[in-house]
């Protein structure tokens, strides 16, 4: 019922070509790629009525408010390769589960993407914190409880000159808004945003607008001591994230822009058909 038109043919070409161009030269330094398995934190309510809070556990599968499966606190911290200073800390908050039954959020690292899932009306948040050996078990959305100098200094400037952090997004529901801070050992932050309006990769970039030394300007790039990836959205939201890591160019804007005019070439073919 559905007849390839010469645009989509088009689209799949040269979508090819760039995801091959897009490939691993344009990582200067791997933040994370979630080739290091972490398992599944999932935050719902149990049999309790009103807000959950979930800010306490015992080591056991569930305490008196919540529900937690396979993880031994709300935060919970996996080492291994693939990760920036070699620990990455994942965690979960849901807020309000009111009227929700027993709904609520999971986050995991398969082994190939970070993969976060929201039940229907749940709008859970995610934090993962890349602060070295510091195991972070407290809300990592206060900087106290992160280790801000953990990664002891790292360069994120390398030669021959990174632009930007790249998100590398293999899916993720509109309106899903992921906030990333950078810490020096000297305790500067500084965070860039931004709100997906499609599936597409984003480079969060180190200068100009919307950037991390616009937010803060005494931000020092050579000496990163924590990062921390801050993932909100709509009721039901889900996402996967591929990879996170220091890139030499803002590639996801150029393909954005390639892909914008495509789909102008789409738009127009649609309209003649009309
Ligand atoms: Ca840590
Ligand atoms: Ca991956």
């Amino acid at each position: 019922m559905f007849k390839p038109s010469f645009p989509k043919i088009l689209i799949a070409a040269l979508g090819l070509g760039a995801s091959q161009a897009y490939a691993a030269p344009l990582i200067n330094l791997l933040i994370d790629d979630f080739s290091t398995f972490q398992e599944e934190i999932v935050k719902k309510k149990s049999s309790v009525s009103g807000p959950v809070t979930c800010t306490s556990f015992s080591p056991s599968s569930s305490s008196s408010s919540c529900n937690i499966t396979h993880t031994p606190g709300p935060g919970i911290q996996a080492s291994g390769g693939g990760i920036l200073g070699g620990y990455r800390d994942l965690y979960v908050s849901t807020g309000s589960l009111s009227g929700l039954g027993t709904r609520g959020t999971s986050a995991t690292s398969t082994g190939s993407v970070l993969e976060i899932s929201n039940d229907t009306g749940v709008a859970g948040t995610v934090i993962v914190v890349w602060d070295g050996a510091h195991a972070v078990t407290a809300d990592p959305s206060n900087p106290a409880n992160i280790a801000t100098a953990g990664l002891g200094g790292i360069d994120f400037t390398l030669s021959p000159g990174s632009y930007g952090v790249l998100l590398e997004v293999f899916s993720i529901d509109l309106n899903v808004t992921a906030a990333l801070t950078l810490w020096d050992t000297a305790g500067q932050a500084a965070t860039a945003s931004h709100t997906f309006s499609s599936v597409s990769s984003y480079v969060f970039p180190f200068a100009g607008p919307d950037s991390f030394l616009a937010d803060n300007p005494l931000l020092n790039l050579d000496q990163i001591g924590a990062v921390r990836l801050t993932l909100t959205g709509p009721a039901g939201w889900d996402g996967q994230i591929d990879l996170v890591g220091v890139t030499t160019i803002p590639e996801p804007a150029t393909l954005s822009l390639l892909g914008l005019g495509l789909l102008g070439v789409g738009a127009a073919a649609r309209r003649q058909k009309i």
